[in-house]
C-alpha cells in the first residue's frame, strides 16, 4: 500500500465518452486536498510519448515505458487524478482509488457521435462498454476494495459521484492523521 503520500492518487477510468474528463475537472475543483488533473491522452500528445499515429483508429500507439517514466514521480508524490480510458498499465502501488465510470450504451453512442468519431471507433467503444472491458480490467489489476463502479449518465450522477469521491478523500485524510 502507498505510504508517504500527502494526497492520494485517484484513477478515473472508463470507455471514452463515459465522462472521465468532466468528472476529473469537477473533482479537481472540489477536492479538499489539491489534486492535479492529468489527462493522460493529452499528456501523451504533448510530450510525444507515442510511437506512431494510427490513421485508421485515429489514435496514437502509446510508448508505455516512456509514459510510465513520465508519470512515476507524480504518482510517488501523490495528489493527482489520472484520467485515461485504460488503467491496467499503471502499477498497482500507484492507485489509492480506481473509479470506473459507466454509461448506458445508447447514450454513449450519441456522445461519441457528437465527438465526431468514425463509425468503426464508435462501434468498438460501444461494444467495449457493453462487455464491461474497462471494469474487468480494473478489477483484475487492483484490489477489489479500491475499485468503484459509478454510473455517469447525467449531471445528477456527476455531482453525486464527485461528492462521493470527496467524502472518500476526507476519510483517506483522517486515516492518515491517526
Ligand atoms: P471522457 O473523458 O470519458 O472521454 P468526457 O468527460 O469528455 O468523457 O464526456 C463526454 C461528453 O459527455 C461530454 O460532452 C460531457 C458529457 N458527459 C459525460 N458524463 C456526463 C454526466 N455524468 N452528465 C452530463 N454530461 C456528461
Amino acid at each position: 500500500m502507498p505510504s508517504s503520500r500527502k494526497a492520494p492518487v485517484i484513477v478515473i477510468t472508463g470507455t471514452p465518452g463515459t465522462g472521465k474528463t468532466t468528472h476529473a475537472e469537477l473533482l479537481a475543483q472540489e477536492s479538499p486536498v489539491p489534486l492535479k488533473h492529468i489527462n493522460v491522452g493529452e499528456l501523451v500528445k504533448e510530450k510525444g510519448l507515442h510511437e506512431e499515429y494510427d490513421e485508421e483508429w485515429q489514435s496514437y500507439t502509446v510508448d508505455e515505458d516512456k509514459l510510465l517514466d513520465e508519470l512515476e514521480p507524480l504518482a510517488s508524490e501523490g495528489g493527482i487524478i489520472l484520467d485515461w480510458h485504460t488503467c491496467e498499465l499503471f502499477p498497482e502501488r500507484w492507485a489509492d482509488l480506481v473509479v470506473v465510470l459507466r454509461c448506458d450504451h445508447t447514450k454513449l453512442w450519441d456522445r461519441l457521435e457528437k465527438r465526431g468519431y468514425p463509425l468503426k471507433k464508435i462501434q468498438e467503444n460501444n461494444q467495449a462498454e457493453i462487455m464491461e472491458v474497462v471494469l474487468d480490467e480494473a478489477r483484475s489489476s487492483y484490489a477489489q476494495e479500491i475499485v468503484v463502479e459509478l454510473q455517469s449518465e447525467g449531471t445528477e450522477d456527476l455531482e453525486s459521484n464527485v461528492a462521493r469521491i470527496v467524502q472518500w478523500i476526507e476519510a483517506w485524510q483522517e486515516d492518515r492523521e491517526q
